[in-house]
């Protein structure tokens, strides 16, 4: 028996019995929430130019829609982390020794159990927090996994990072590792990504680590390619932001008065997705009393994917006392994986 095993793990438990789901987000689990919701959008949307945040596109729709970018051919990034993980989770689990995984941006959890595996191989017991926003992935996702592993815990938080971050309680674990891969890092504004390392570091104990997936800077045409793939997923992606506006805040925008519009803005090394309006138009977004003028090409900024310079991003990563104890990267060294130790 090794030092981690006890009874209750040795006779495998249901998964009712190892599985604890919160929701954070839920409208009735936050007064305060109700004041706010919405007050990114209005904001946004009243600014020149305007802007939406990336938290819209992910309705149980576009979490969907994303799974399907991430198996499309042009868009390198999904397989080429998974790969890297593939080669080095073995050397990620004997660095960080046995520890409770966060994921933030969790999804579907496929790239996690590359992670799972290599701690279970090592005799490390699994515990696992998979934070999302979208309840219904969620939690399909959490079952899928502890059916899958029979050891296996899971507190499933469905919340924003910010709050899953405060409600961290203290791990049973000797340590805890923070992932955030997939390179959702790139969808924050640089002072977006100080404010998030602020928090990472706060939730965390010191000799704890932090595991991050960055995309890197690359040709523009590979980068293009990727966020205009040829069969529209993405274009169905970016489009799907107002259907889900439309229904959070009774709002009629017409999807056939838009396009989707991504370019590398080479300056600021970002990807930037838009949606654009085909025509003048004034889109009624009910339960915000708002009412949004649109000139006609009019765009909405929807999202940017920043591309990231390795030593660039360590230093940063460093001044926040998040310091890099290891990076490993693909050969063609378009993308990269980050361990990371608050000191
Ligand atoms: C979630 N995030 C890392 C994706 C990206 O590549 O920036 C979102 C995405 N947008 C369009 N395609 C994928």
């Amino acid at each position: 028996m090794s030092i981690f095993e006890t009874a209750s793990n040795i006779y495998p438990r249901s998964i009712e019995q190892r599985l604890q789901i919160e929701n954070l987000i839920a409208p009735a689990a936050i007064a305060t929430s109700r004041l706010t919701e919405g007050k990114d959008a209005i904001a946004g949307l009243t600014q020149t130019p305007k802007t939406l945040p990336p938290r819209y596109f992910y309705d149980d729709r576009g979490s969907q829609l994303f799974e399907q970018i991430c198996e499309l051919p042009e868009y390198y990034l999904t397989r080429t982390e998974t790969a890297i993980l593939q080669k080095y989770a073995t050397e990620i689990a004997r660095l960080t020794g046995a520890c409770e995984l966060v994921e933030l941006g969790s999804g579907s959890s496929t790239k996690t159990r590359i992670l799972l595996d290599a701690y279970h191989k090592l005799g490390y017991p699994l515990h696992y927090i998979p934070v999302d926003v979208s309840a219904g992935i969620l939690e399909s996702s959490a079952r899928q996994l502890l059916a899958d592993y029979t050891t296996l815990k899971v507190r499933a938080l469905a919340s924003t990072y910010e709050l899953a971050l405060e409600r961290l309680a203290p791990t049973l674990l000797p340590s805890r590792t923070i992932c955030f891969i997939g390179s959702t890092l790139g969808n924050l504004t640089p002072s977006e990504s100080d404010e998030f390392f602020a928090r990472i570091f706060a939730a965390l104990e010191v000799g704890e680590y932090f595991l991050l997936g960055v995309d890197l800077q690359k040709p523009k045409s590979v980068l293009e390619a990727a966020y205009n793939d040829r069969q529209g997923v993405t274009a169905a992606f970016n489009l799907n932001m107002l259907q889900h506006l439309n229904w959070r805040y009774d709002s009629n925008f017409d999807l056939q008065n838009f396009e989707h519009w991504a370019f590398y803005n080479e300056t600021e090394h970002q990807i930037e997705m838009h949606l654009r309006s085909l025509r003048s138009q004034t889109v009624q977004m009910r339960s915000l009393n708002l009412a949004v003028e649109f000139a006609d090409r009019e765009t909405i900024r929807t999202e940017i994917s920043r591309k990231f310079n390795l030593k660039t991003l360590q230093q940063q990563l460093q001044i926040q006392g998040l310091i890099p104890i290891q990076t490993w990267t693909d050969t063609k060294n378009w993308f990269g994986l980050l361990l990371c130790q608050k000191k």
